[in-house]
């Protein structure tokens, strides 16, 4: 079968609910991945960065391996030996007093939902059924009918309604409007991400997240972070939040938490939170199943023993430097933080950045476009500095290419 024949198939077979980049991969190792031609590509997309750790990290594929010959699913219904020994490891590598585990981001961004309402109704004593979650324009937070009422998107909106209510929507890096919002009593939550991916990698101002979670203690709101896709050393701290010193009172995780290996999603919280929900209250079959429980260990160790968060501070620096250095017209701007970066593409002659992924892909590397002009890279964190120089060499011959 040839490249085309696998998009046919999927095309005939398949729902239409993706517009991928025409090529048919079939193997990936560390920073590279290889299409059904034999064709080696840089992967600067990292499945949205949920391949921080690389493709087929030995270490995450072989825990996942020993532990699916012994035992796979137990469900909740009963215990099983190794999900209180990930729930110790993962707490204490957060720094939270319990963990709730999921399976995809948007059922752990439900979950911290629903976490907070219990607890607004619970603790903060809001009158039932008024609680209210104050969410960014902007915002991307999965696909689910509560999760899509939250968006301002009209493509993940429009024609899925009615929608889910208890939502007020504030534009991001906007901490007048979120000052104003707190003043309702009935606010028990702010849900926000440290950098909106989906938006195009957009950056708050410094200071934006601290002054918000200030302003969450004050008022008594939840400060509730989705990490989903900025967690885990995509922006060279391990958190997106710990560049500002922030410890959110409920903190989501999905993606890189088994290095892209299997769904894994978890929510974290301390005591007086978590324990809100009680049994019968919330849960998920696969949720904390044996080899989640053990691909996240291992995928957590190799995010410390591979200083993986050093790595995409130190190499962001140098993506970010090397990308602005760039002599084209093409390029309107370039942002990010650690190695999850963004450049915007002037359309020139009806080219857009689709375009350009296309060429990127002609010249050996991956990448997806985003709100038409926006191109983000994010490629593995264990990529070498020489790799990464090999990348921006491809980047910047396929830009000038462009020009001339
Ligand atoms: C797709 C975007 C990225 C997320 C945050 C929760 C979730 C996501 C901050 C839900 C998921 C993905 C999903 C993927 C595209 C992608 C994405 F462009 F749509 F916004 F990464 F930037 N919170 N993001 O970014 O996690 O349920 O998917 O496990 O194709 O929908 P999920």
């Amino acid at each position: 079968m040839t490249t085309q024949d696998y998009i046919k198939k999927e095309d005939q077979f398949g729902a239409h609910n993706y517009h991928p980049l025409p090529v048919v991969l079939e193997k990936g190792e560390g920073v590279f991945v290889w299409d059904v031609e034999g064709k080696k590509y840089f992967d600067f997309l990292s499945a949205y960065s949920a391949v921080n750790q690389g493709h087929c990290h030995p270490k995450i594929v072989n825990a996942m391996v020993d532990q699916a010959k012994k035992l796979t699913l137990t469900s909740r219904a009963f215990y099983n030996n190794v999900l209180g020994e990930y729930e110790e490891y993962v707490t204490k590598y957060f720094g939270y007093d319990k963990v709730l585990p999921m399976n995809t981001g948007a059922e752990a961004d439900e979950t911290a939902l629903k976490l907070c309402r219990k607890w607004a109704y619970t603790k903060k004593g809001i009158a039932e059924n008024q609680a209210k979650i104050i969410v960014c324009e902007g915002n991307f937070h999965g696909r689910t009918i509560t999760i899509v009422s939250m968006s301002t998107d009209p493509d993940a909106k429009k024609d899925f309604g009615p929608f889910t209510p208890g939502f007020i929507t504030i534009p991001y890096n906007d901490i007048p409007a979120l000052e104003k919002e707190l003043k309702d009593p009935n606010v028990a939550g702010f849900l926000v991400e440290p950098i909106q991916g989906e938006a195009g990698v957009f950056v708050p101002d410094e200071g934006y997240l601290k002054k918000a979670y200030d302003l969450c203690k004050a008022n008594n709101v939840l400060f509730i972070a989705d990490e989903v896709q900025t967690g885990i050393a995509r922006t060279g701290k391990l958190l997106a939040v710990d560049h500002e010193g922030v410890h959110a009172d409920i903190l989501i995780l999905g993606k890189a938490i088994s290095g892209g290996v299997m769904p894994v999603s978890a929510v974290l919280a301390d005591d007086e939170i978590m324990l809100c929900i009680k049994p019968g209250e919330h849960g998920s079959t696969f949720g904390g199943n044996p080899i989640a429980n053990k691909v996240a260990i291992a995928a957590l160790e190799v995010v410390k023993d591979e200083k993986l968060a050093e790595n995409a501070e130190k190499l962001g620096q140098i993506f970010r430097k090397e990308l602005k250095n760039i002599d084209s017209d093409r390029i309107e701007m370039v942002r990010g933080k650690g190695l999850l970066n963004a450049i915007a593409i002037k359309p020139i002659k009806g080219k857009t950045a689709w375009d350009v992924c296309l060429a990127l892909r002609d010249n050996g590397l991956l990448a997806k476009p985003t709100h038409d002009h926006i191109i983000r890279f994010a490629p593995p964190l264990v990529i070498n500095e020489e790799q990464l120089m090999e990348a921006i060499n491809i980047i910047k011959k396929t830009i000038i290419e462009f020009d001339n």
